[in-house]
């Protein structure tokens, strides 16, 4: 794909281009975000993005950079979270409710040696060791947009490959029309493992071609390092298009099963958290509107809120697997 950029180096959409709609809108974000004061050297628009992305490697964990990633939608110009912040307000209830629980009870979390076991319907079941999962595939750098069905949102630099490629290593049977995500419930590294909030382990679920889709993360980092604790080391799922807690964490095993299989929120309260979970500003949680969203670190908590987009602003690249679906029953 090429991008052209004028001689100050900034790009310059013009109505006159025939542009896919998806590159497109990354052009108009780079705008606003260059709008937003953060530019302002002669570099070239993704240029700079990358050393914007690139500067927010904290140094604290180990190094694991990914490369700029060419699937459509992956990467957002929108500024990025603080790393402070996406790593200090947290949702993992395996380690507490309260936000700032996992960032100061998740250290007990034992995430060597790991593994991540593959059964059901496919040709290569197994046990999967961590380092090799690593490896299955180039790491990429996806900024995507994370919205929590709780009413706010972040910007996070993930580093993973898309879910797809350990998807056909391990051969799904014909019969595989779902995945299930089950991740880590170990009572003695996490404290609230016994607590009646949800059952345990966390579940999750996608429906095949939710879990082919490119956008899918099988996510290792953050900010070009590997996972902290609290988000969900060593592995886990983003999918940006569904409220967060699609996302599971510190996942241990998949299934490739032939049924929608049980998730954990769903059990939990099935009239407010549904199997889909798409990010849609027209369905409203029973006890709050789902319009608009505070975004972390931006957005104060009195101040103005922006308006959440339909499927999170991935519907050019995702609306399709839904054609024809009722969202409003399909929750
Ligand atoms: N295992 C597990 N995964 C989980 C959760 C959890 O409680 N346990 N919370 C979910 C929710 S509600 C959200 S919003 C995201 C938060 O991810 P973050 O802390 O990296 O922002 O993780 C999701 N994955
Ligand atoms: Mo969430």
């Amino acid at each position: 794909m090429l991008i052209k950029t004028n001689a100050d180096g900034f790009l310059h959409p013009h109505a006159s281009e025939i542009t896919p709609q998806s590159v497109y809108q990354s052009r108009r974000e780079l705008m606003r975000w260059m709008a937003g004061g953060a530019a302002g050297v002669a570099l070239a628009g993704w240029a700079q993005r990358d050393a914007l992305a690139q500067a927010a490697r904290p140094g604290k964990l180990a190094a694991l950079p990914g490369a700029k990633s060419a699937v459509a939608g992956a990467v957002t110009m929108e500024k990025l979270t603080s790393y402070e912040d996406a790593t200090s307000y947290n949702n993992f209830y395996e380690f507490g409710t309260d936000k700032a629980d996992p960032a100061r009870n998740a250290h007990t979390l034992k995430t060597d040696p790991w593994s991540v076991e593959i059964e059901g319907l496919v040709k290569k079941p197994g046990k999967y060791a961590l380092e090799d999962l690593l490896k299955l595939s180039a790491q990429e750098e996806r900024i995507y947009r994370m919205r929590c069905v709780e009413g706010w949102s972040m910007v996070i630099p993930w580093v993973g490959y898309s879910l797809s490629a350990l998807i056909q290593k391990v051969e799904p049977q014909p019969g595989a029309k779902y995945l299930e995500f089950l991740t880590l419930a170990d009572p003695k590294t996490m404290p609230f493992v016994g607590s009646r909030v949800l059952s345990w382990p966390y579940a999750e679920g996608l429906r095949m071609d939710e879990a082919m889709h490119p956008l899918t993360l099988l996510t290792f980092g953050m900010y070009g390092e590997v996972l902290p604790k609290q988000n969900g080391a060593p592995v886990r799922l983003v999918v940006p298009w569904k409220y967060g807690f699609k996302n599971a964490k510190s996942i241990v095993k998949i299934r490739f099963v032939d049924k929608e299989p049980a998730t954990a929120w769903n059990k939990a309260a099935a009239n407010e958290y549904g199997f889909y979970s798409n990010v849609n500003p027209n369905v409203d949680h029973p006890r709050w509107s789902q319009a608009t969203e505070r975004r972390i670190g931006e957005d104060g908590l009195f101040a103005k809120k922006r308006k959440t987009l339909m499927f999170n602003g991935y519907e050019a690249q995702v609306g399709q697997l839904y054609a024809g679906m009722d969202l409003k029953k399909n929750y």
